[in-house]
């Protein structure tokens, strides 16, 4: 039988990357997030090419009985969820403390915290219910050290780490197994959503390294998702080959000056 995969945040980047590896070996997919018109191309393009199931959930994760609403939908199509994949999330500015927009904490603490607690919310009692599920929380190598101006960000990816772990206690004795990918750089959308649609500095991130791409993201989370029934992958946490964690980075060009 079939597996059914639920990925907020399908529309871009890790979410689409990991929903269509996912449906490329035969795994019906959920895809979520707020663009209409991109979660129905991206149905078209799975069900055409995989000959998989998908079904699109529209809604803004941060609203609350929008989620609520969401999922008792799903449940009248589908009959379990074999995984979740926590990932819609965003950053928003990056802006000492004193200087912060209250407005863009608050969005990325609604998307980041409060939304994927609303979801996993909806869906534990339904793998707890099966005996059985995979939780994978995409937290991020901003959850392990903060950076200068990271601040609500980093918090938010701390606060991820903290519930991956506390849910993974939790759940333990369901047989839900609850993993965690911290990825460092990776070029998606996030930059340009950071940025507010500049694309100049959004480029400018990843200018002389060679970030992580979504594709990368999208085979750990299916090697975290594929092991033995017996096996979990509590926390992994990867970057590209120009950083060596979320605050020490070197530029492709300072690597021959550092060499000699
Ligand atoms: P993208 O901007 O490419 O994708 C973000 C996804 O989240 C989109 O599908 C978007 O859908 C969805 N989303 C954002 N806000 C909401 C909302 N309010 N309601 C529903 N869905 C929402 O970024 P990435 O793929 O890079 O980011 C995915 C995750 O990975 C995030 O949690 C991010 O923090 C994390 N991450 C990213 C890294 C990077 O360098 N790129 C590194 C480490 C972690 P839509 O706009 O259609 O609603
Ligand atoms: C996203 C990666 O380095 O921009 O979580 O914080 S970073």
């Amino acid at each position: 039988m079939s597996k059914t995969i639920l990925v907020t945040g399908a529309t871009s980047g890790f979410g689409k990357a990991i929903a269509t590896l996912f449906a490329q070996h035969g795994y019906n997919v959920c895809i979520t997030g707020r663009r209409k018109e991109r979660l129905e191309q991206l149905k078209t393009e799975l069900e055409n090419n995989f000959g998989i199931a998908v079904t699109t959930l529209q809604f803004d994760i941060r609203n609350r009985q929008e989620v609520e609403d969401a999922i008792s939908l799903l449940q009248q199509k589908i009959d379990r969820i074999d995984i979740l994949v926590n990932n819609a999330g965003l950053a928003a500015g990056l802006s000492s403390i004193e200087d912060g927009d209250v407005d863009d904490w608050e969005t990325m603490i609604d998307t980041n915290v409060k939304g994927l607690l609303y979801i996993t919310r909806q869906v534990a009692p339904l793998m707890k219910a099966q005996g059985s599920g995979h939780i994978v929380n995409i937290g991020s190598t901003a959850g392990k050290l903060v950076y200068k101006n990271g601040n609500v960000y980093c918090a938010t990816k701390f606060a991820v780490d903290a519930l991956t772990q506390s849910m993974r206690i939790d759940l333990l004795p369901y047989g839900i197994k609850v993993t965690a990918i911290n990825p460092g750089m990776a070029e998606t959308e996030f930059s340009l959503v950071r940025f507010k649609g500049d694309e100049q500095r959004a480029k400018s991130i990843y200018n002389d390294v060679q970030p992580l791409t979504a594709n990368d993201i999208a085979g750990v989370v299916y090697y975290c998702a594929t092991l033995p029934p017996h096996v979990c992958v509590n926390d992994l946490t990867l970057t590209c080959l120009n950083q060596a964690n979320g605050i020490y980075t070197v530029k492709d060009s300072e690597k021959a000056a550092i060499q000699k």
